[in-house]
């Protein structure tokens, strides 16, 4: 185990950050569209914009050598025109310089899904002004920060994201489309390869990446019908975004199929040039859980995600017509409070199926389990469950790298509790426990000092099991 591997935990800005209408931030696609529907939001979220210190000397004695988060578009671009907001940018040096301070490296996603309202106003991903527009942003954090950090990402998970706001609907924009989740999902896919196109050229001294929401793919059976439903559903979950960012190649047995459906016309011979020429240096992986699969029978397209939680077994569901259908009510699985399969053997498979074929370095960007807890009422959350799963998964990598993966680091999601999306704070997943009611104090759970050890002994306390 490299003794440089990097023990962390990470966050988003929309996720934690609070402070929606200071420092001169303004408007993101999920702050009007959360307010407009009445919806639990991030306006205060864990108040990191004023706790960072705090969170950040945290980290430090929770054995961290790495935070990974995420530089908020709308706190650093006021505007269309491009105008810096010199508040938002000092707001994330001070972040970074309280890192490097502490000995913490800094690890950034450029994006994680807070777009400015003024670009959802023009259509958001589906538009390639919002596609160059994203560059110009990237440029702007380069510049600014690219002497002091040397991780980049440019995306957080574009699959889930796209997928999420354009197709299943829980997210915003709220759609049910497919031309438009093909389309932002192309721009955000040329986006990115343009990203890593300007890093290259302006010779900034790091790595850049990408973060996938990674769901390795398993069949209910070995049978023909299954395979095909697999290769099928493995396109649909990983191999558009990992293939288009590592090999420079969509899946071309997708493409042709929604060729055949969809006007793709848009899709230029120049924007597969640069595709092909600016592929990434490293591939962050967030494991929650494998895609079970089975053969499509019968029905119409139904995308259904439980966040609701309390065991709303059958809430999720998901079938693509055609295509596959998603198995979430496995008898031989246990599954979480809002239906995420708890199965660490796939991030060991994962890991080295995604190894083999690509070959380049992997970072797990995003791990980790919700329970309901009672911060409040309590000094310290003693969350044997979470230790259990983290412990479990980080096994996975362990014996992924004595395999021989070249996994590099790994990131507890999440630092603090925070604001889970449409899940609102009742999910929480943090090491560190956040009494939103009550000042938003810090209370370090059971697991937080379990994880101290296992980043100050490189890992050597983890139980280890074979799969
Ligand atoms: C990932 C996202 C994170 C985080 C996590 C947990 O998909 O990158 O932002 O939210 O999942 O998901 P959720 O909060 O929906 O439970």
């Amino acid at each position: 185990m490299s003794e440089n591997f990097l023990w962390g935990s990470a966050t988003a800005s929309y996720q934690c950050e609070g402070a929606w209408d200071e420092g001169g931030r303004v408007p993101s696609l999920w702050d009007i569209y959360l307010h407009k529907n009445n919806l639990e939001h991030g306006d205060n979220a864990s108040n990191h914009y004023h706790c960072y210190k705090e969170d950040i000397r945290m980290m430090k004695e929770g054995g961290h050598k790495s935070y990974r988060f995420s530089l908020s578009w709308p706190r650093i671009i006021k505007n269309k025109e491009g105008e810096i907001n010199p508040e938002g940018v000092k707001f994330y040096h001070n972040i970074i310089d309280e890192c490097l301070k502490n000995g913490i490296e800094p690890f950034v996603t450029i994006f994680h899904w807070d777009l400015p309202q003024y670009w959802e106003d023009e259509g958001g991903w589906t538009k390639r002004e919002v596609c160059d527009a994203y560059v110009d942003f990237a440029k702007v954090c380069f510049q600014e920060f690219g002497q002091k950090v040397k991780y980049w990402t440019t995306f957080n998970e574009p699959r889930y994201y796209v997928f999420s706001g354009y197709l299943i609907g829980n997210y915003p924009p709220g759609l049910n489309d497919i031309p438009k989740t093909i389309e932002a999902s192309f721009y955000m896919m040329l986006a990115n390869a343009k990203t890593v196109q300007l890093f290259k050229r302006l010779g900034i001294n790091g790595k850049i990446g990408i973060v996938h929401s990674y769901s390795p793919v398993y069949g209910v059976d070995n049978s023909l019908e299954t395979k095909i439903a697999m290769r099928k559903a493995d396109n649909y979950f990983n191999n558009w975004i990992l293939d288009t960012a590592i090999i420079g190649e969509p899946p071309m047995d997708m493409l042709a199929t929604l060729n055949k459906k969809y006007d793709l016309s848009y899709m230029k011979e120049e924007d597969f040039n640069i595709i092909r020429e600016n592929t990434v240096d490293f591939i962050g992986l967030n494991y929650y859980a494998r895609a079970l699969i089975k053969p499509y029978t019968s029905g119409e397209s139904i995308f259904r995600i439980n966040n609701e939680g309390k065991k709303a077994k059958g809430t999720s569901k998901v079938v693509v017509k055609g295509w596959f259908e998603q198995v979430f009510d496995n008898p031989n699985s246990q599954y979480n409070e809002w239906d995420m399969e708890i199965f660490p053997e796939g991030l060991h498979e994962g890991i080295m199926r995604a190894y083999k074929k690509y070959r380049i370095p992997i970072y797990i960007t995003e791990n980790g389990t919700a329970f309901y807890e009672d911060v409040a009422g309590v000094d310290s959350v003693n969350d044997q469950g979470r230790i259990h799963f983290l412990n479990s998964h980080i096994n996975a990598i362990l014996q992924a790298i004595e395999d021989g993966a070249e996994v590099l680091g790994y990131y507890v999601w999440s630092t603090m509790d925070l604001y889970s999306w449409k899940n609102g704070y009742e999910k929480r997943y943090g090491l560190i426990g956040v009494d939103f009611e009550n000042n938003y104090e810090r209370k370090p759970k059971a697991s937080y000092y379990w994880y101290k050890k296992v980043c100050e002994t490189n890992g050597d306390i983890i139980e280890r099991s074979n799969f």
